[in-house]
């Protein structure tokens, strides 16, 4: 299927000045990247975009292509399997970038987590890997993960939020206990309270900025960014000292993230061409069902 590419101009994050790019461009063009990165296509399932992830992958050549994560929906195996030519093609179209010399590093999200036990191996000239560290051509250290790994702190944080006007009154009780122990022991004020409070209301927060969360995992790690996909929005920003790049996915959106020679990074949309009145006799039926991040 042909597509129309256009490019997203990145957002206000301080890289390399601008240059004049052309903002529409035919996807008919074959274009070269540095580097591809793309992540929550859900194959096997009704929702992925396999006609145009065949054609944007047929276009798009590069060096070296991270998969990054949700690329094979495992969950869905255990309910309902589908599967269609153009998902074949999805298939065909990666392996052929192996066999013409692309590296191709898959790092498994939660819906392909039946492959994480494999992280360390390499399959079909596949590398797949827990994470990755991808450096651009401009020297910038990114974090490459599928984003997941946060669920966990952000449903405890959750969670702690949803315990939150119980456990401040009760800790309001414990804290004048505490405050009479800690005084005949001879220990200063502190007050448990003022902690809680202070820790549910970073918690609310925290559920509210997966961005955040994983822009703060790169910086604890010492690096200039993160890439990730997970929660279906690709983005490009500066997140403290960090730029947190997402590639989105190929169920709604159908971006990716690519990398030019000189390490530009940007999200390029793969959209379905304007049908021509030929077209519109043909029924299409859209996929809404929302597939979970
Ligand atoms: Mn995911």
């Amino acid at each position: 299927m042909a597509g129309i590419a256009w490019l997203v101009p990145p957002a206000q994050i301080g890289l390399t000045p601008s240059r004049s790019r052309p903002t529409v461009h035919c996807a008919r063009t074959n274009s070269y990247h540095r580097t591809i990165f793309i992540s929550d296509t859900h194959l096997g399932t009704r929702g992925c975009k396999a006609e145009l992830l065949a054609d944007f992958l047929a276009k798009n050549a590069c060096q070296t292509l991270y998969l990054v994560g949700d690329i094979v929906d495992g969950w869905q195996l255990r309910r309902r399997w589908y599967w269609n030519d153009a998902q074949s093609r999805v298939v065909h179209e990666i392996l052929r970038k192996v066999d013409e010399g692309t590296r191709v590093i898959f790092v498994p999200g939660n819906h392909d987590e039946f492959l994480r036990p494999y992280c360390g191996r390499s399959y079909a000239g596949i590398e797949v890997t827990r994470e990755a560290i991808h450096e651009t051509a401009d020297g910038r250290r990114l974090l490459v993960i599928h984003g997941d790994q946060f669920d966990g702190v952000i449903a405890l944080a959750k969670w702690l939020a949803h315990l939150g006007s119980w456990a401040y009154d009760r800790a309001l009780q414990l804290n004048e206990l505490l405050h009479r122990v800690r005084r005949t022991m001879g220990f200063p004020y502190w007050s448990l309270s003022a902690w809680l409070k202070h820790a549910v209301k970073d918690a609310v927060e925290y559920v509210c900025h997966f961005e955040d969360t994983v822009a703060q995992a790169a910086e604890l790690h010492g690096l200039d960014g993160v890439v990730c996909g997970h929660i279906h929005q690709a983005q490009i920003r500066r997140i403290g000292k960090v730029l947190y790049l997402n590639d989105g996915d190929w169920v709604e959106s159908c971006t990716a993230l690519v990398e030019d020679a000189r390490g530009h990074l940007e999200i390029l949309r793969w959209a379905t061409p304007i049908p021509t009145p030929a077209y519109t006799g043909t029924t299409a039926v859209r996929e809404t069902a929302p597939i979970p991040a």
